[in-house]
């Protein structure tokens, strides 16, 4: 019970802040098994009976207790995001366990507080037009292009895109010349960025 409260607590204390998670480790089970955490939280497993360990099978960063005996308590402090898996070695047919962790609240709140879609080559171009998204955390994007009266004209990319920068090339082919805005949508996310595909003629004009 006083486990239950503290949990409450602790979701009633904000958003940002950071939580600790315990995983019981009992009956040849870690409870819960798949466990979903926020960057910045700490996980802290309890051995109640039984002689065990914490032994990482993959995920982003190293942790673990290697060692294998009872009455421990372990605590490790997750900062990457992404999913790692884990075993009980003695007991790995039975005892596993995931921790997922996701980025914390506050990123999620404003997603495109830092997130950019920007012109990476000449504007007004030809031929092609690069651009850089840039992304807080990884989303499954779609990037289109829109033509001046709103109709998407093409699809540049549809998939997920990584945490940072990720270049992008529309080749225009045989688009019209003239104004195009590409978007770059996720969930809670929408870019833009407006290009002008310059005519042939003008793109291959010497001086006068
Ligand atoms: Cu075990």
């Amino acid at each position: 019970m006083r486990t239950f409260l503290l949990a409450l607590l602790l979701c009633a204390s904000g958003a940002s802040a950071q939580t600790t998670h315990t995983v019981v480790v009992r009956s040849f089970t870690f409870t819960p098994a798949a466990l979903t955490i926020e960057a910045g939280d700490t996980v802290r497993w309890v051995n109640e009976d039984g002689a065990h360990n914490v032994s990482q099978l993959s995920g982003p960063e190293a942790f673990g207790r290697p060692d294998v005996g009872a009455g421990w308590t372990y605590e490790f402090t997750f900062s990457q995001i992404g999913t790692s898996t884990y075993q009980c070695d003695p007991h790995s047919g039975v005892m596993q366990g995931s921790i997922t962790v996701t980025s914390n609240t506050s990123t999620e709140e404003a997603p495109d507080a830092s997130a950019s879609l920007t012109l990476a080559s000449e504007n007004p171009f030809t031929g092609s037009v690069r651009l850089v998204l840039t992304l807080v955390q990884s989303e499954t994007v779609r990037v289109a292009v829109f033509d001046a009266r709103g109709r998407e004209v093409d699809v540049i990319y549809e998939g997920v895109a990584a945490a940072g920068q990720t270049d992008f090339v529309w080749a225009a082919g045989a688009s019209r010349p003239g104004v195009y805005i590409i978007r770059a949508t996720a969930p809670g996310l929408a870019l833009s960025q407006g290009v002008s595909l310059a005519g042939k003629a003008e793109a291959h004009t010497g001086g006068h």
